[in-house]
């Protein structure tokens, strides 16, 4: 696993060490291409769906459907080694293992590689798996635009990945997905498993405000429209909306953009992402709400107007629990005695495939609890350890 995620790592590596693999960019062709290899000498039977899902198949003593695991393997432009990637290289490592003891289970097994988890190029996030479980039209998908003015479906034909497959065509028995855990839970408990049983809502905005340009030295306080004021109060207002809520409600501002964004002008525009979760989606729906007349109390104040575009709301989701049985009983029988049950503060591909099938997740610790960042690091034990309790939770599944 290590050399194939260290290759998966060298594409249009950073300098500071970062994978930047944009979801339909030529580094994701590139890392698509080595996948697709992969698959193919793992004796896996490949197919691509039309959303560019890339899926390996492998047949058991009996037709019928798979026993599915993946993730993706886009990534953030700042992103480390593990996000996604590790859960695709551990899925053929278990068919490459099965391969190597001629061991053949009753179903079908199949590996996925889901198109754009991230999101940060085309939203929304999870496209390839919310596709693929029809929680999204394939056409609306296909005409998504990136900041870049780039059109999903022909960067898709582009890279040569606008496959024939119909989306969800293969209806697995079960999936179950292998992740680091992207958090420090695991890490500072000091401990190397767990089950995720459940995943927070997510709701992603675009806010645009626009105020007035002007001169940053002759205009008074009092006759200004600054757009970038209004950035900061949404900033420093969501964040206080979290911590007064508690639970487990986070809220980011990652994406920021001001226009004309020069030292002496007054912003005439600031344009924002707001990422709010919730493993609660009532108090999700608060949160959002508590913002929206934010929103409308600083537009008037400050003269401003602010427009917001959804870009993505998922609810909570919870996992099946036969599935996260099997997991505990295998990790269990492996030697890792009663392993943690977790929620997830990220978004999986998991979460778009327990709308189609039982699905639940594996989680293995990230050091220091970093991730979307190129200090990203699981110990190599680790994830040995995750993808033995993968191999034999597929097994006992495929077998049941
Ligand atoms: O945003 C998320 O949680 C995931 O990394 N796409
Ligand atoms: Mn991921
Ligand atoms: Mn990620």
């Amino acid at each position: 696993m290590q050399t194939e995620l260290e290759e998966l790592a060298a594409i249009n590596r950073g300098a500071d060490g970062s994978c930047c693999r944009l979801a339909l960019t030529d580094a994701d062709r590139r890392g698509r291409d080595l996948v697709v290899s992969w698959m193919r000498n793992a004796e896996l039977d490949v197919n691509i769906d039309r959303i560019g899902n890339i899926i390996g198949t492998r047949a058991g003593t009996q037709s019928g459907p798979p026993v599915m695991t993946g993730s993706h393997i886009d990534t953030v432009a700042t992103g480390g080694r593990y996000d996604g990637a590790y859960g695709v290289v551990a899925g053929i490592e278990v068919v490459r293992a099965l391969n190597a003891r001629k061991v053949l289970t009753k179903r079908p097994l199949a590996v996925v590689v889901f198109t754009n988890e991230e999101g940060v190029r085309f939203a929304p996030d999870m496209m390839g798996s919310l596709v693929y479980a029809g929680g999204l039209l394939l056409e609306d998908a296909l005409q998504a635009v990136s900041e870049d003015g780039a059109v999903l479906g022909e960067e898709l034909a582009r890279i040569g990945y606008a496959g024939s497959k119909r989306c969800g065509e293969i209806r697995p028995h079960a999936f179950v997905e292998l992740h680091i855990e992207q958090g420090p839970v695991l890490d500072r408990a000091n401990e190397v498993l767990a089950v995720v049983q459940d995943l927070q809502g997510i709701s992603w905005q675009e806010v645009n405000i626009r105020g007035v340009s002007n001169h940053a030295g002759t205009t008074p306080m009092n006759l200004r429209h600054d757009a970038a004021y209004g950035a900061g109060m949404v900033t420093v207002f969501v964040r206080k909306l979290a911590q007064r809520m508690g639970g487990s409600q986070v809220a980011t501002i990652g994406s920021v953009r001001l226009v004309p964004n020069l030292v002496n002008v007054i912003a005439r525009e600031a344009k924002l992402t707001v990422d709010l979760r919730n493993s609660d989606d009532a108090a999700l729906s608060a949160a959002e709400q508590e913002l929206e007349a934010f929103l409308v109390e600083i537009a008037d104040a400050e003269g401003l107007i602010i427009e917001t575009k959804r870009l993505v709301r998922t609810q909570p989701v919870r996992f099946d629990d036969r599935i996260l049985e099997t997991i505990e009983q295998v990790a269990a029988k492996l030697g890792h005695g009663e392993i943690r049950r977790m929620t997830s503060g990220a978004g999986h591909d998991a979460q778009m495939m327990a709308r189609i099938c039982p699905a639940a997740m594996i989680f293995v610790p990230s050091v220091n609890g970093i991730s979307h960042n190129p200090k990203e690091f699981t110990l190599p034990r680790h994830l040995e350890d995750g993808a033995n309790v993968l191999l034999h939770a597929m097994k006992r599944i495929a077998n049941e």
